[in-house]
């Protein structure tokens, strides 16, 4: 129901993003906007092109007074560190600098140089960068928004850096990574808690939400795994361990615990969405790995440009918008509604009938 679209390159003049099937009537400021970008700014191994970007936006359409109208938003995020790249990424001109022929081990370099033929790999860089997801985190606010009106929440919460779950070492790591020229990953949590249950289906696979939600979290730069729940610790233990059991509540069928992470055969549960997300350590070191040259076949460190150490918090901000858009689309997909009176209305009608359904 909702469709979205993002464009732009890392060090491009700006990026954009269109969000379409967002119901009129929804409350949305820039200000908003901005305050989630920069959440996602921050965190502690972060490099200096944070403190270059500013995030200011604008909001090119689709909102009008304060309120949508229906109509797709378009926003545009200028990158404020294109004034120093204008001359490489030109649209018009061929520079000879900032060219990359020596692919980094982990990204997209040399595949991509590879599938689109480019001969310098900065026209794959530019936009496999996590720059992209600025526009992301702009339209996922929409989404929020949406959600919030509606009595849904998400936050995040980062468990793990570099394997020490202790977050009294975090930065002694980043700081040791920082100084050997190294990168570190981490695993952080996505928490919604206030939605229905009911959103989702088993009836057919591509409408399980678990298949939506790791399909989102699969699709940010960096991540190599998702879990639900207890996760990948579900197959180490008995069904007797695992299965949250019924329990009477004055409201209704309660649960004794939530190892289903909210999610049992596609659907919610009402009960907490929980969604882990493993993220590799970045593949820009600045203490290179090694590679090759692709123009003289030599072997080679690897292409260094300024970056970060560690990521993971900004990670856990874009995992709350990835987790929000899909939620956003599920309520969409369950009530429609061209306004927010009118879904408001229809969950208001859904959410007193389901409680009384065998009750
Ligand atoms: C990134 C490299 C760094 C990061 C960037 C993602 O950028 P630069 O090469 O300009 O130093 O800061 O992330 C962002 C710009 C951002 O806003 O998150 C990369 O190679 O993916």
């Amino acid at each position: 129901m909702i469709r979205f679209l993002t464009a732009g390159e890392s060090h491009g003049k700006a990026l954009i993003g269109i969000i379409e099937g967002i119901p009129s009537g929804l409350g949305i400021l820039k200000s908003e906007i901005q305050s989630e970008l920069i959440r996602r700014k921050q965190g502690y191994g972060r490099g200096d092109r944070q403190k270059i970007e500013t995030e200011e936006l604008e909001i090119l359409s689709g909102v009008r007074a304060g309120k949508t109208l229906g109509s797709p938003i378009a926003i545009q995020i200028p990158n404020q560190d294109w004034k120093n790249w204008q001359e490489i990424m030109s649209v018009e001109s061929e520079s000879q600098e900032g060219k990359i022929d020596v692919p980094r081990p982990g990204h997209a370099d040399y595949a991509g140089a590879v599938k689109y033929r480019h001969f310098d790999m900065r026209n794959v860089l530019e936009r496999a960068s996590a720059r992209e997801t600025a526009m992301r985190v702009a339209i996922a606010t929409i989404a929020r928004k949406f959600l919030f009106d509606l009595g849904v929440q998400i936050t995040n919460c980062v468990i793990e850096i570099g394997g020490e779950k202790d977050s009294s070492k975090w930065n002694d790591l980043i700081d040791l990574a920082r100084k050997e020229g190294n990168t570190l990953g981490g695993i952080f949590e996505v928490c919604a808690t206030g939605h229905i249950m009911g959103l989702g289906s088993y009836v057919q696979w591509d409408r399980r939400i678990e298949g939506n939600i790791a399909k989102a979290f699969m699709s940010l730069n960096a991540i190599k795994g998702v879990e639900i729940g207890l996760g990948f610790e579900t197959a180490r233990l008995m069904g007797s361990e695992v299965h949250d059991e019924f329990i009477l509540r004055e409201q209704g069928v309660g649960y004794r615990s939530n190892n289903s992470g909210g999610v049992n055969g596609g659907i919610t549960i009402g009960e907490p969405l929980t969604v882990r997300a493993a993220m590799k350590p970045l593949s820009t070191l600045r203490k290179p790995l090694s590679s090759i040259s692709l123009k003289t076949k030599e072997k080679i460190e690897a292409h260094y440009e300024r970056s970060d150490v560690c990521a993971v918090w900004s990670a856990a901000v874009i995992g709350e918008s990835l987790l929000a858009l899909v939620l956003a689309d599920e309520y969409l997909t369950k009530f429609g509604g061209d306004s927010m009176t009118e879904i408001k209305e229809r969950v208001f009608e859904w959410k007193k009938k389901a409680e009384k359904i065998f009750f």
